[in-house]
């Protein structure tokens, strides 16, 4: 071994440590609805060096990194055997994603990766790529995880060579280390991204939150938040679909929206975190919103603040895809403590910490989206009306 080779193994090693255990600080919260923390919680930094460098002497002299990774975002969340773990969407330099679970002791920093990303068992048509699990610990015993797998559209004209079909592909475990693979989704309205199981069951079957979409990239007439059953995850077909929350003009979800993560359930409803998108001149904008479904029929939307319940801001804004704030993973602590897993930008991962009781709050107390401007200002007067004598 070369003194280079011995300096520079034990710089990046140094470096990494001080990035894993770097302490995460939470910062004042103006809004007071969740509390954002100052570092991101993973970032493709963290890639293990295992992963990246062949550390042999001989073969890798200049200790070049070998295998990059070039983005740590959309992370599933689940809190399993007392550990906070993030199941992340990892980006390599050559573009594919795969799965990862990365596990801290409190939900806010020293998140470190287990020794192997996740080996997804492949069908008779294999996935292209895959991202965005939502990890759920289901009633019947299983986690499972749903994911986008993307295939190139077989039946785009030649020479076009981004056209893709998205499904839903279904993983499911025990230890998060073993997957067996069940037979992708089956449904009847197009592509489908952002689908989500819910963790019980309902009137004895499974039951999927769905987005379906005309295109790859584009909803088209279909999209909003779909809800349905299916008998047997083994052969896994979507039965009565039904939309629950639309897409909607001059709102923060006009161009298309879908679920986040599972939902929490609460006393009040079960609590839904989604993203919004609507296009601007500078292109996409993706936010966070929050709504309350009923208890018993899940279909109805009870509560439905206006407006988002999170944006991008400061560095957030910028990364790969600029302007885009997107969760698939949160976890409700027994105290009431929910940890929000963010991703910024499509490059890194933040988390927010709140609680059950602020969020229900939020949800049943915040103005509904009236959808033009004079309504807007007449929920600010009723609010100063309602202050007189108070500041
Ligand atoms: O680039 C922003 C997001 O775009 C897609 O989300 P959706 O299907 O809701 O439009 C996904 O590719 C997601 O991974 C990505 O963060």
């Amino acid at each position: 071994m070369t003194q280079y080779f011995e300096n520079r193994l034990t710089q990046l090693k140094e470096k990494h440590e001080e990035l894993l255990t770097r302490k995460n600080i939470a910062e004042f919260s103006v809004n007071g609805i969740f509390e954002r923390y100052r570092y991101p919680v993973l970032t493709g930094a963290h890639a293990p060096l295992h992963w990246r460098f062949d550390l042999s002497p001989e073969r890798n002299p200049y200790l070049l990194e070998r295998i990059g990774v070039n983005a740590t975002f959309n992370a599933g969340a689940l809190k399993f055997n007392g550990k906070y773990l993030l199941v992340a969407r990892v980006e390599g330099w050559d573009r594919k994603s795969y799965f990862a679970v990365a596990e801290s002791p409190n939900g806010v920093d020293n998140f470190r990766f287990w020794e192997r990303p996740i080996s997804i068992p492949q069908l008779e048509d294999p996935d292209i790529n895959v991202y965005d699990m939502r990890l759920v610990a289901h009633e019947d015993g299983w986690i499972y995880g749903i994911y986008c797998t993307e295939r190139k559209d077989p039946s785009a004209p030649e020479g076009d060579t981004s056209a893709a079909v998205a499904n839903a592909g279904i993983v499911r475990s025990k230890d998060l280390i073993n997957w067996e693979r069940l037979p992708d989704l089956i449904s009847n309205t197009g592509q489908q991204r952002n689908v989500v199981l819910h963790p019980e069951f309902v009137n004895g079957k499974y039951a999927v939150y769905t987005r379906p979409q005309d295109g790859f990239i584009d909803v088209g007439s279909g999209g909003g938040i779909g809800f349905g059953y299916i008998d047997d995850m083994k052969n896994p077909v979507v039965q009565n679909e039904t939309i629950i929350h639309q897409k909607a003009y001059h709102t923060v979800y006009e161009l298309k929206n879908g679920l986040g993560p599972a939902p929490i359930k609460t006393e009040k409803g079960w609590l839904q975190l989604a993203h919004g998108v609507r296009n601007t001149a500078a292109g996409l904008r993706y936010v966070l919103y929050l709504f309350m479904t009923d208890l018993h029929d899940l279909t109805k939307v009870i509560h439905l603040p206006g407006g988002y319940f999170m944006a991008p801001e400061e560095d957030e804004r910028i990364g790969d895809v600029s302007n885009v704030l997107f969760a698939n993973g949160w976890i409700a602590d027994d105290d009431g403590t929910v940890f929000i897993y963010y991703a910024s930008s499509d490059t890194r991962m933040h988390v927010a910490t709140t609680t059950i009781d602020k969020l229900v709050d939020y949800v049943m107390n915040t103005p509904e989206d009236r959808l033009v401007s004079h309504h807007s200002v007449e929920n600010i007067n009723a609010l100063i009306d309602s202050n007189k004598g108070l500041y």
